[in-house]
C-alpha cells in the first residue's frame, strides 16, 4: 500500500512539474463554457453510472462532475464542468484500462478532491461520434482527432493550379465513415482569383456532387488584395463565401473541427472568426508551399455568437483503411452499380461485365468523380490486403 501511495506521489510531482509551463487556463478567454457544449441523453445516463462506479471505488459524490475535454496540451487534458475549468490527469483505474486516451470533445466523469489543484478523469463516457484516422505502423492504430463533433470542416487551400480534389475526396470518405457531417472550405481564394475559384468549385462539385456544403474564403489575404472578383465568382456559382459563410456553418450549439494539411490556413481562418489573433499561425515554405506544423495543441474555441470549433494540427497523411462504408456514402451511385459487377473483386477498370463502367455515361459519374472513386477504392483494396487480420477497425 505504501508503495502504491509513493508511486502516486511521484506521478503527481511529475505531472505538476510538467504542467508548470502550460498556459494558465484562467487567461484563455476563448474557451467554451459548459453551456456551450451539450452532452447527449445517453452520455448523461452514462455519467450517472460512472459516478456509481467511482463512488464504489472510494470517491465522494460531491467531488464528481460531468466535464468536457476542451484542450489537450502535450497530452494534458483541460476540462470544463458547470462550475470550474481545470487540468486533469487520468485516475489509476483508467490508466490500467485500454481506453485511457481522452480526445478533445470527450465527455468525462471528472473528480476533483478538495485538496487537489489537478482533477482526475475517472471515466471517459461513450462517444456519439469519433473522428479518427489510421496511424499506420505494423499493427496499425486509430488516432481519435476529436470526439462528439457534429461537423467536420475540411480546409483545402487554393492556388494557381487545380485544387487537390483527390485529397478532399479522401477526407470526405473518412468524415462520412465517422458519422459526422461534412463541409468544405476552399481557403486562400485570393491566390486563385475569380476564374480559379470557378474552376475549382466546378471540379469539386463534379467529384462530390452538387449538394456538398462549400465555402470559399480568403481570411489571410494581404491587406488591400482585390477580392471583389472572388466574391462575384462565388456568388455566380451559388457558393457561400467569406467568414460569414463559415460562421453560418457553425451556429450556437454546433461543435465542429477543422481538418486539413499544415499551412492550409485553418488557424488563420479561426482567428478571423474570433476577431482577434488567439491562435498561432505560421508562414508556409516558399519552395513547395508546405506548412510547418505551427499548431501543436488541439483546442476548442468558442465563436462570438456561434458554436465551437476545434483547431487541429495539420495532418501529414490520411491513409484509407477499412472505410468502405464511407466510400459508399460519398459515392452512393457508383457503389450501387459496383454491386452489379460480374466479379466481386472487380476493379472497374477492364473487367467484362463491369456495371460501373457500363453505366458510367448514363448515370453521369464519368470523369473526375469516377477517377476519384477508383483511386480511393484501389487504395483501400491494397491496404486491406496488407492489414493485420487481428486489427479490428
Ligand atoms: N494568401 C493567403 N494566405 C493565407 C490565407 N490564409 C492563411 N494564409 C497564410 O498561410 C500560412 C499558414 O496559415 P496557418 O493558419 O498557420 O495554417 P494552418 O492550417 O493552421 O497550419 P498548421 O497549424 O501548421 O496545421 C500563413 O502564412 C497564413 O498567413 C489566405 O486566405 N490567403
Ligand atoms: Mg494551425
Ligand atoms: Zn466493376
Amino acid at each position: 500500500m505504501a508503495k502504491k501511495a509513493k508511486a502516486r506521489r511521484v506521478r503527481e510531482v511529475r505531472a505538476n512539474r510538467a504542467t508548470d509551463t502550460l498556459p494558465a487556463l484562467a487567461t484563455l478567454t476563448e474557451l467554451p463554457a459548459f453551456d456551450d457544449l451539450a452532452p447527449s441523453e445517453a452520455q448523461l445516463r452514462a455519467f450517472e453510472d460512472a459516478c456509481g462506479r467511482a463512488e464504489a471505488a472510494g470517491a465522494q459524490r460531491d467531488e464528481l462532475a460531468l466535464g468536457c475535454v476542451v484542450r489537450l496540451d502535450r497530452g494534458f487534458p483541460a476540462i470544463v464542468t458547470s462550475d470550474a475549468t481545470f487540468r486533469a490527469e487520468f485516475s489509476a483505474r483508467l490508466t490500467k484500462g485500454e481506453f485511457s486516451r481522452a480526445a478533445v470533445g470527450d465527455w468525462v466523469c471528472a473528480r476533483r478532491p478538495d485538496s487537489h489543484e489537478m482533477g482526475l478523469i475517472e471515466e471517459i463516457l461513450p462517444r456519439e461520434s469519433d473522428i479518427a484516422r489510421w496511424k499506420g505502423g505494423a499493427r496499425g492504430e486509430r488516432q481519435t482527432l476529436a470526439a462528439n463533433v457534429d461537423l467536420v470542416i475540411v480546409v483545402q487551400q487554393l492556388g494557381d493550379k487545380l485544387v487537390d480534389v483527390a485529397r478532399i475526396a479522401r477526407s470526405a470518405v473518412i468524415v462520412r465513415d465517422c458519422g459526422a457531417r461534412l463541409a468544405v472550405v476552399l481557403s486562400k481564394a485570393d491566390r486563385a482569383g475569380g476564374s480559379g475559384v470557378t474552376r475549382d468549385v466546378s471540379a469539386l462539385r463534379e467529384v462530390l456532387g452538387g449538394d456538398v456544403n462549400l465555402v470559399v474564403t480568403w481570411a489571410g489575404a494581404a491587406a488591400g488584395a482585390d477580392t471583389d472578383d472572388i466574391a462575384a465568382a462565388a456568388k455566380e456559382q451559388g457558393v457561400a463565401y467569406g467568414e460569414k459563410g463559415v460562421h453560418e456553418l457553425v451556429p450556437a450549439g454546433v461543435i465542429a473541427i477543422v481538418l486539413g494539411e499544415s499551412g492550409a490556413g485553418k488557424s488563420t481562418l479561426l482567428n478571423a472568426l474570433l476577431g482577434r489573433n488567439v491562435l498561432e499561425t505560421g508562414a508556409v515554405r516558399e519552395s513547395d508551399d508546405a506548412g510547418r506544423h505551427t499548431t501543436v495543441t488541439r483546442r476548442m474555441v468558442k465563436l462570438p455568437e456561434g458554436g465551437v470549433i476545434v483547431d487541429e494540427p495539420g495532418l501529414r497523411s490520411l491513409p484509407l483503411v477499412g472505410h468502405e462504408r464511407g466510400l459508399a456514402k460519398v459515392f452512393p451511385d457508383i457503389a450501387e452499380q459496383a454491386m452489379a459487377c460480374r466479379f466481386r473483386d472487380c476493379t472497374h477498370t477492364h473487367e467484362p461485365g463491369c456495371a460501373v463502367l457500363e453505366h458510367a455515361d448514363t448515370v453521369g459519374y464519368a470523369g473526375l468523380r469516377l477517377e476519384a472513386y477508383l483511386a480511393l477504392a484501389c487504395e483501400m483494396r491494397a491496404s486491406r490486403a496488407t492489414l493485420d487480420p487481428d486489427v479490428v477497425i
